[in-house]
């Protein structure tokens, strides 16, 4: 069902498992700022400590290594590399990524790295932002530091992770730090954000010249509510709004019409000279995929006039989200036929449940296992149908700080004791493991504990 080179690989985010937030020269990140405003996260929880990851990559090296991962997906954080955005290269931050980016090269691993996965430097939004055209120019900059410190080692770079999340939750609902709440800020972040990537693609083909590039999106497949035209309309203005806003500029040089009919003026234009950058050509697309959405008209809502809708009785992970697993393959599908058949990474992909461990540590999480296999099932199928699909990243290697959500949701398949940090895998690792040691071979589920 998979190709033999296919790279079956977990991923993490710097701010959600290493901790050390005061260590090493780390500059204050917009989550630092966030995460201690009381009522922000769930417990009032931070990433001050997080998994240690800081102080225990080695281990967690280990670790992968035992699992047999072709890749591990990482990200940068960049007041590690430059603690106030700018200027000033901390070498201690470059010292800690260059020791991790080694020690998986030693251990045969491939380092993925994304630059931006969500902790932009707090002396940036001091300074406007995402909003501010600006900070588009402080990231190729600090993308240039990082691709000059280890582009001769690793090859493949991913520039953002989800832009939606960080223009939709940071700056208009408000969920995510910075915690804004303006639909012009939101819609001027995301204009920035492709600036960004695309200065970032433009500085990596002159620094690493046989490296290859591409941005990492959060998509969904979208669903009419009913069978009605205006439910059917509301679920085509979601998906524009969901899977288009960002890579409709990427891959076809505009925003898609839909959101320039609803937003109007508060949309930025994207001039000849943004298209130019932000179309420069990448090498591949990933994309994260958690759950589909089913969306109802709403004509007394504001914007896009959309309203969520839950299917009674489906199964939902703890985060609430929707079980889902043929919407992965229809969305790659649908990605597939929208932008002329790109080269797909699923960069995430996973699910969080109310689990326990027991004395020591072991979690027989049957459900994610059954939630993984289907969607591999999904994806397999979505290469059969003529997918370009050339690796799969699980969410996460290791249960880690989510966010708002704080610690009280946990996506690893590896079980992290937070008051000693031992990791433990769980039956869903054991099984991942040998679905990459048979080289994607899907076995029969065993409720036996491994
Ligand atoms: O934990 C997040 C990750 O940081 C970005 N994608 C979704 C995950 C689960 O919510």
């Amino acid at each position: 069902m998979f190709p033999e080179d296919f790279l079956w690989g977990a991923a993490t985010a710097a701010y959600q498992i290493e901790g050390g937030a005061r260590d090493g020269g780390r500059g204050t990140s917009i989550w630092d700022t966030f995460s201690h405003t009381p009522g922000k996260t769930f417990n009032g929880d931070t990433g001050d400590l997080a998994c240690d990851h800081f102080h225990r990559f080695r281990e967690d090296v280990k670790l992968m290594k035992s699992l047999g991962l072709h890749a591990y997906r990482f990200s940068i954080s960049w007041p590690r590399i430059q603690p106030d955005g700018t200027g000033t290269v901390n070498a201690a931050g470059v010292d800690f990524y260059s020791e991790l980016m080694d020690s998986l090269l030693e251990a045969e691993i491939v380092p993925v790295p994304t630059l931006y996965h969500w902790d932009l430097p707090q002396k940036l939004e001091d300074g406007g932002g995402w909003p501010n055209r600006e900070t588009a120019d402080r990231f190729a900059d600090y993308a240039d530091v990082v691709f000059r410190a280890f582009g001769d080692r690793v090859n493949q770079w991913i520039t953002l992770n989800e832009p939606w999340c960080v223009a939709h939750l940071g700056y208009f609902s408000g969920e995510h730090a910075p915690g804004r709440k303006s639909l012009g800020d939101c819609l001027s972040a995301g204009h920035t954000l492709l600036l960004a990537h695309g200065k970032a693609v433009e500085r990596f083909r002159t620094l690493v010249p046989n490296g290859t590039i591409g941005i990492t999106d959060n998509v969904a497949a979208v669903h009419p509510a009913s069978s009605s035209s205006e439910d059917f309309a509301a679920a085509s203005r979601w998906d524009a709004y969901m899977n288009g806003w960002f890579l409709d500029p990427i891959f076809l040089g505009d925003y898609p019409d839909l959101l320039k009919s609803v937003f109007g003026d508060i949309l930025p234009t994207i001039t000849e000279a943004d298209r130019k950058l932000i179309t420069l050509p990448t090498d591949f697309l990933g994309i994260n995929y958690y759950s589909r959405s089913i969306m109802a008209d709403d004509p007394s809502g504001d914007g896009l006039k959309v309203r969520g809708v839950s299917q009674p009785d489906a199964p939902v992970t703890a985060m609430g989200w929707e079980i889902y697993p043929d919407g992965l393959r229809e969305i790659l599908e649908q990605l597939t036929a929208r932008y002329a058949k790109p080269a797909l990474y699923i960069t995430e992909n996973g699910a969080a449940f109310d689990e326990v461990a027991d004395g020591d540590g072991v979690v027989n999480d049957i459900p994610r296992l059954e939630y993984l296999k289907a969607h591999f099932i999904s994806a397999g199928e979505a290469i059969q149908n003529g997918v370009n699909l050339k690796g799969y990243f699980v969410w996460s290697l290791m249960d880690n700080f989510e966010w708002a959500f704080g610690y009280d949701r946990r996506f690893g398949i590896v079980h992290v004791d937070y008051g000693t940090q031992i990791r433990t895998p769980k039956a869903s690792a054991k099984w991942y493991a040998e679905v990459i040691a048979s080289g994607g071979q899907l076995k029969q589920r065993t409720n036996e504990r491994p």
